[in-house]
């Protein structure tokens, strides 16, 4: 199926790599025009670049989810050269380490700021956008960590149950303005944000964590980026046209046992 996308202005957070950059790539092949907001102004690049590589229409945008001007001039630099936005993918997000007990107060802080206030920011500064075009579609990055316990990940699993019960909360303020809100939780893709998590695991031994990792998904294997992409995809798309609120897994049955 191709174009379900078609004509859609799409903004995607942390799309210099791995999630985000899949997303990017599946978005503009089924018709967004994207703009590629990452911290990194050479990933987003990249990203922009490979998009056209294939075709499609990117432009890279850089901000700090974290800091609300800098997130402002992004979505307003998308506009301007885009067109108003009507679909969010709000991907943008860091780990964390540690129990509640160990935590760092600056790992704690870092993990909100980005991962819930983050996806506050955007939404806020986006959502206008979407209203003035008659409506949109927005995608929260949730986790399975906001599901279930995921030992030493304290702050990680907070802010992302923080997404979860956000995006709840979204989905009905913003339906009388005909914008849908809902989340994905996916499980472990084996991404660089993931690394310090999946080694720790490990005792330090990367391939033992990950090891003990793919033992928690009765699939018998992690996520890819493509997974998770193409679950943004259609939940960005009318396709879900009858789902506001919900929260998607994605886990290959690790939350089912
Ligand atoms: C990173 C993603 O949101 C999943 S959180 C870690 C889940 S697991 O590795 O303990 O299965």
């Amino acid at each position: 199926m191709t174009g379900r996308l078609q004509g859609k202005i799409a903004l995607i957070s942390g799309a210099g790599s791995g999630i985000g950059r899949a997303a990017a790539q599946q978005f503009a092949a089924e018709g967004a025009k994207v703009a590629v907001l990452d911290l990194s102004a050479d990933a987003a690049k990249e990203t922009a670049d490979i998009v056209a590589s294939t075709g499609g229409t990117a432009i890279a945008v850089i901000a700090n989810v974290s800091v609300a001007a800098e997130v402002n001039a992004a979505v307003e630099e998308a506009v301007a050269q885009l067109g108003a936005i009507n679909v969010l993918y709000n991907n943008a997000g860091v780990d964390s380490t540690g129990s509640i007990d160990v935590a760092e107060e600056s790992d704690w802080d870092r993990c909100f700021n980005v991962n819930a206030k983050g996806t506050y920011l955007l939404s806020r500064a986006v959502i206008p956008h979407m209203e003035a075009t008659g409506g949109g579609s927005i995608v929260n990055q949730g986790s399975v960590a906001a599901l279930v316990a995921v030992p030493n990940f304290a702050a990680y699993c907070a802010a992302k149950g923080a997404v979860v019960s956000l995006t709840r909360s979204m989905a009905i303020d913003c339906a009388p303005k005909g914008i849908r809100v809902n989340a994905i939780c996916p499980g472990t893709v084996f991404t660089p944000l993931m690394e310090p998590m999946l080694r720790a695991r490990g005792g330090g031994d990367l391939e033992a964590g990950l090891a003990k990792t793919i033992a928690k998904y009765p699939i018998g294997r992690l996520g890819t980026t493509e997974d998770i992409a193409a679950v943004a995809l259609f939940l960005s798309s009318d396709d879900s046209g009858f789902m506001t609120g919900s929260i998607v897994t994605a886990d290959g049955g690790m939350t089912a046992q």
